[in-house]
């Protein structure tokens, strides 16, 4: 059984055996999420996105997939890098933002680790309205098969966590 939390607050406070990235394809930063990640991590997590770009992922992560690293210098072991799409009001990508959490989770249980924090992937850059992104990413953790014993949604703000919580029953 999986339990799953929510708390409001910063994700690279969180002690966790992995902490998911909202990252991109490139692996190597950007703002949001993953610029905390990173800031607080230290430079050993874009060290080994370095060398994941220079092996197996020579074209990048795609949407929807997860890889980990270490967390450097967060309270975690692990990093579980995910890729989020960005919204679309033409095209229904909600199968891609599901996949980034049963990806997450897989990864998750290839490592061993018990307790992940996730943030809200694609809610910032990537305009992924709250409520449908709560919705998907509930739904599908609920619903996926893992060991992980803990999933924490960790919501940066009042309104992510209200969306969350409304949607958790
Ligand atoms: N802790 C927890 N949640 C956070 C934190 C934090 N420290 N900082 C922001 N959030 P975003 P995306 C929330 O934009 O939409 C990056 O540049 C934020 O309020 O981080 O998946 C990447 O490199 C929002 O609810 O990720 C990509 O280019 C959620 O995290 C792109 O942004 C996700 O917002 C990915 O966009």
């Amino acid at each position: 059984m999986t339990t799953i939390t929510l708390v409001q607050g910063d994700i690279t406070r969180e002690s966790a055996d992995a902490i998911v990235n909202a990252a991109n394809s490139s692996l190597l930063g950007g703002g949001g999420v993953d610029g905390a990640i990173h800031r607080r991590g230290g430079p050993a997590i874009l060290a080994e996105c370095r060398s994941l770009r220079a092996g197996h992922l020579g074209k990048g992560l795609p949407t929807g997939e997860a890889v980990a690293t270490t967390a450097g210098d967060l309270d975690a072991r692990w990093v579980i890098h995910t890729v989020g799409p960005v919204y679309s009001t033409t095209e229904d990508r909600s199968g891609l933002l599901a996949s980034c959490y049963r990806e997450s989770l897989r990864v998750a249980d290839e490592l061993g680790a018990r307790t992940v924090a996730f943030p809200a992937v694609s809610t910032g850059v990537y305009r992924w309205p709250l409520d449908d992104a709560a919705r998907i990413a509930l739904d599908t953790v609920r619903t996926t098969p893992t060991s992980v014993t803990e999933a924490r949604f960790v919501l940066f703000d009042e309104r992510a966590y209200e969306a969350f919580s409304s949607r958790a029953g």
